[in-house]
């Protein structure tokens, strides 16, 4: 079999790149380790920034999300029992937008498939062949068969435990990373969200966050040790300890109720540079990571794909390789503000096993800062927002 572009991964990455390249007639097929359901099942991000949307629209798949999905004109910060609004709007003219992670890859798996677009599913051995040639292709089995699929490029959009990255040799290869000593324990139920808007919470008792998926689904999360297991928290353990790491008035009008998924997400903070080799593009969570706290992980793969589609058009419909040669000087340059944003949040709002008083009085110090302060504001605004692509 052959084609323009081989994608590995059929996640958010994968899928959206996909449906991009086919509205400017440009082939592609992409093979999935899991199942369409399973990739379905796992629950993720919930906020995304206005180019994230932007992009769905010109992938001819925001239906559904203009239709259904909640605009937030800022956010709330707690500290112990006080609490202050951070407008995006006031500050940057632009808000985020709130739309589930399964939800958008579900739109993006309906419109692929509708197109008739070849995906392989449960594809296992998979294996990146000639990356450093102008003649790459992929080898894998699916449904029994041994498979070959030979291709111009290669999209390594296969996730963080994905074969991609691995491929670059470590003589080309540098990675880099920061581990933090915590999880975070989510939990969604089919409750109302606590507010109209999300609640990030700097406790005494660590680090909790009031997210949402609509009006009528809630996404909670607490700073956890990671030695923790989801089945350690029964439902009951969980909302009393959220409850006692929000303001009283917040905890007395939290709606409980019985949790639909639970797990535990390790943070972690990773970037593998560079994110090209050859033929192979790496793409979203295949080349970096951010602890959850900036809401940044999706927004990230997007503006990758963003800089890649852009890359693959110019090389097919314009004939210049100049978006090729400089896909990842582009996409680091973009990613490494958002990892230091996300590094930022994440040292501001948690607890730390090490912490001195003199650490929680610096952490005391910034978000009263950024209470007062409206320049802060509008740093924190242009970040959460998202910097330009
Ligand atoms: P994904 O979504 O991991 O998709 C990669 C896909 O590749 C497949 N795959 C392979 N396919 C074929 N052959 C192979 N050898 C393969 N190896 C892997 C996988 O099955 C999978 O379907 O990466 P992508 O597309 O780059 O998208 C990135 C986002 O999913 C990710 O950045 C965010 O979800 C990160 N993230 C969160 N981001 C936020 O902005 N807010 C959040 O609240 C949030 N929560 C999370 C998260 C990531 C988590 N992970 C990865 C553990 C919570 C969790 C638990
Ligand atoms: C979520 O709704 O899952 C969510 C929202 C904001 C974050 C992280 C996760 O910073």
């Amino acid at each position: 079999m052959r084609t323009q572009v081989a994608i590995i991964g059929g996640g958010p990455s994968g899928l959206l790149l996909a449906q991009l390249l086919h509205r400017k007639g440009i082939d592609t097929v992409l093979i999935e380790r899991k199942t369409r359901e399973y990739v379905l099942s796992r629950i993720r991000a919930g906020v995304l920034e206005t180019g994230f949307i932007e992009l769905m629209r010109l992938a001819g798949v925001a239906e559904r999300l203009d239709r259904e999905c909640l605009i937030h004109d800022g956010t709330l910060f707690a500290l112990d029992e006080e609490i202050f609004h951070v407008s995006f709007t006031q500050t940057t003219g632009r808000p985020v937008v709130i739309y589930g992670q399964t939800e958008l890859t579900r739109d993006l798996y309906d419109a692929r498939e509708a197109a008739g677009a070849k995906i392989f599913y449960q594809v296992e051995d998979a294996e990146i062949h000639d990356a450093d040639t102008q003649k790459p292709y992929l080898t894998f089995t699916a449904g029994g068969e041994a498979t070959r699929i030979d291709c111009d490029f290669i999209a390594g959009c296969d996730g963080f435990h994905g074969i991609s990255r691995k491929t670059i040799p470590l003589d080309v290869r540098q990675e880099y990373e920061k581990v933090y000593p915590f999880g975070w324990l989510g939990v969604l139920s089919e409750t109302p969200p606590i507010d109209e808007e999300l609640i990030y919470s700097c406790s005494q008792r660590g680090f909790a966050l009031c997210s949402m998926r609509n009006r009528q689904l809630s996404r909670h999360y607490i700073q956890c040790p990671l030695s923790d297991h989801p089945e350690d928290w029964s439902d009951a353990a969980f909302w009393d300890e959220l409850k006692r790491r929000i303001p009283q008035q917040y905890a007395d009008r939290l709606v409980t109720g019985p949790s639909i998924e639970k797990s535990i997400a390790p943070l972690r903070s990773f970037v593998t540079e560079p994110m090209r080799w050859g033929s192979l593009f790496l793409c979203g969570d295949a080349a970096h990571i951010v602890p959850p706290t900036g809401a940044k992980g999706l927004n990230t793969a997007a503006s990758d794909v963003h800089y890649l589609y852009h890359a693959l058009c110019e090389h097919y419909l314009e004939k210049s390789s100049r978006g090729i040669e400089e896909y990842s000087a582009r996409a680091l340059a973009r990613i490494w503000k958002a990892e230091r944003f996300s590094w930022w949040m994440t040292m501001l709002l948690h607890r730390f096993p090490e912490q001195t008083e003199f650490d929680l009085r610096m952490q005391r110090a910034e978000i009263a800062f950024l209470r007062e302060n409206e320049s802060a504001r509008r740093v924190f605004a242009e970040n959460y927002v998202g910097l330009p692509y």
